[in-house]
């Protein structure tokens, strides 16, 4: 077998629980071998299931172990890269960003008070001054330093309660811009609320006649209650006229009275729609009172909405009013990943009016969540890297082209670390990423040197 590029003697995730050690052949953008390393492979025997993935039009196949003698000399390639005891992992999802406002932190002044309505008034400030150019070289320059970091899936919002929908415009530039490398969804998302002032909801359905690929919303800043809940259902109407899936910054407050939630969920359970439904935040769940949350977990077991966290800014912006006890702020992670929920979780910032901080890197992200959310053990530490892969995938609708199989896109990382726990613990440099079989960024791990005394 001849391919372009041959990895070999990484520990590959080839479920979101297994890895084996193995060889990957990659051809003309897609993995076309996975040889497993059989005198190394870990605790599984070689799974079925790789040869059964097998889904690639020109039909490749596994290599057989007779066709190789362990150093993958069975197959010929252009480029070999030697990754031996390093994590091979499938790209990390970012569920939750917002690319307009994107390393804009202190302009037109700095969130003093930290709260996420200081937050939307300064955002309003600089919006009124957004270009293009402006929000694109933004974006791209927050895109580049994720794909760095081996991001290679992301949906962003884009602010559409500004009446020149110029974030709107400038991201859906920026999708097709980057589609090489990149997969950009675009949610429109009433930062002001639908019916905060009375051109959003106009300015709501325009977005989606001009391309976003979702629905946003943000009931809990609705001016009443009732208009929460009728901007869900408006939300919902949209969704299914423009046949565009859902992503509402539901409950993002400390307020045990906002209920929300519950709302999206019967939307979702009665148009049967809960898979192309994700709730972003809901950090009021983590304040309800647990007779409560008892049963709606029961109810959200029955829509199978998905969950989108973002522990980096919801243990920031969130517990501000409080004293002590101080609440975390982010919601039930734990509890909806122990019901079978899906959670992803997002960055939501880098350097923008609600987080001054962020770099852009998913370890980050789950390293805070496993702080958090208190999900120490060791199948929880796992759980949090598959939240930032696995579960992120099947968030954005995109975990039929994603992981790491034959006649799958190669789209993959390596990471300068043994396990899932060893990347989260050290947030291990992605020393390769490999985006549609081509090395899209590569950043060689630091290596420090003892010199003092013994
Ligand atoms: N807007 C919002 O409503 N909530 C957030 N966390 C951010 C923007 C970042
Ligand atoms: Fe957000």
């Amino acid at each position: 077998m001849n391919c372009d590029l041959l990895l070999q003697g990484g520990r590959v995730l080839v479920t979101p629980d297994r890895w084996i050690s193995a060889d990957i052949a990659i051809s003309q953008g897609q993995i076309v071998a996975i040889v497993p390393n059989v005198s190394t492979t870990s605790e599984s025997a070689i799974p079925d299931t790789i040869a059964s993935s097998a889904s690639s039009p020109s039909s490749p196949t596994v290599a057989s172990n007779s066709e190789v003698d362990g150093t993958g000399a069975g197959i010929a390639a252009q480029q070999i890269l030697d990754v031996t005891g390093k994590l091979i992992s499938p790209p990390f999802v970012e569920s939750h960003i917002h690319l307009d406002s994107a390393l804009t932190a202190g302009e037109p002044r700095w969130n003093q008070s930290g709260t996420l309505f200081e937050g939307i008034e300064i955002w309003r400030d600089r919006k009124r001054n957004l270009s293009l150019e402006d929000v694109k070289q933004r974006a791209i320059a927050t895109l580049k330093q994720q794909a760095m970091q081996g991001v290679l899936f992301v949906r962003s919002h884009a602010d559409v309660s500004e009446p020149s929908l110029t974030a709107l415009q400038a991201l859906l530039e920026v999708r097709e811009a980057v589609k090489d490398w990149m997969t950009l969804q675009v949610v429109a998302f009433p930062q002001d609320g639908i019916y905060g002032s009375p051109g959003n909801e106009a300015l709501l359905e325009e977005a989606l006649k001009q391309g976003a690929d979702g629905v946003g919303g943000i009931p809990h800043y609705e001016l009443t209650r009732e208009d929460g809940v009728r901007s869900i259902q408006r939300i919902f109407e949209l969704a299914e006229q423009y046949d565009r899936w859902i992503d509402i910054h539901c409950d993002e407050i400390d307020d045990d009275q906002s209920r929300f939630l519950e709302v999206v969920s019967a939307c979702a359970l009665r148009r049967e729609m809960g898979d192309r439904v994700a709730a972003s935040h809901t950090t009021a769940f983590g304040s309800y009172n647990n007779a409560y949350a008892f049963k709606l977990l029961g109810f959200l077991q029955r829509s199978r909405i998905n969950f989108i966290a973002n522990p980096l800014i919801n243990i920031t912006l969130q517990g501000r009013t409080d004293s002590y006890p101080k609440r975390r702020g982010v919601t039930r992670v734990k509890e909806l990943w122990q019901a079978g929920l899906n959670v992803s979780l997002g960055h939501d910032c880098v350097q923008d009016p609600w987080y001054s901080l962020g770099t852009g890197n998913m370890l980050d992200v789950a390293m805070m969540a496993i702080h958090v959310c208190q999900m120490t053990g060791t199948a929880e530490i796992d759980a949090c890297y598959n939240m930032v892969t696995w579960n992120g995938a099947k968030t954005l609708g995109v975990a039929d082209q994603y992981g790491i199989a034959i006649g799958q896109p190669a789209n993959l990382l390596v990471l300068d670390a043994g396990d899932r726990y060893d990347a989260l613990r050290r947030r291990a440099t992605v020393q390769t990423v490999i985006s549609q079989g081509r090395i899209l960024a590569e950043t060689p791990p630091s290596h420090p040197v003892w010199r003092g005394q013994n």
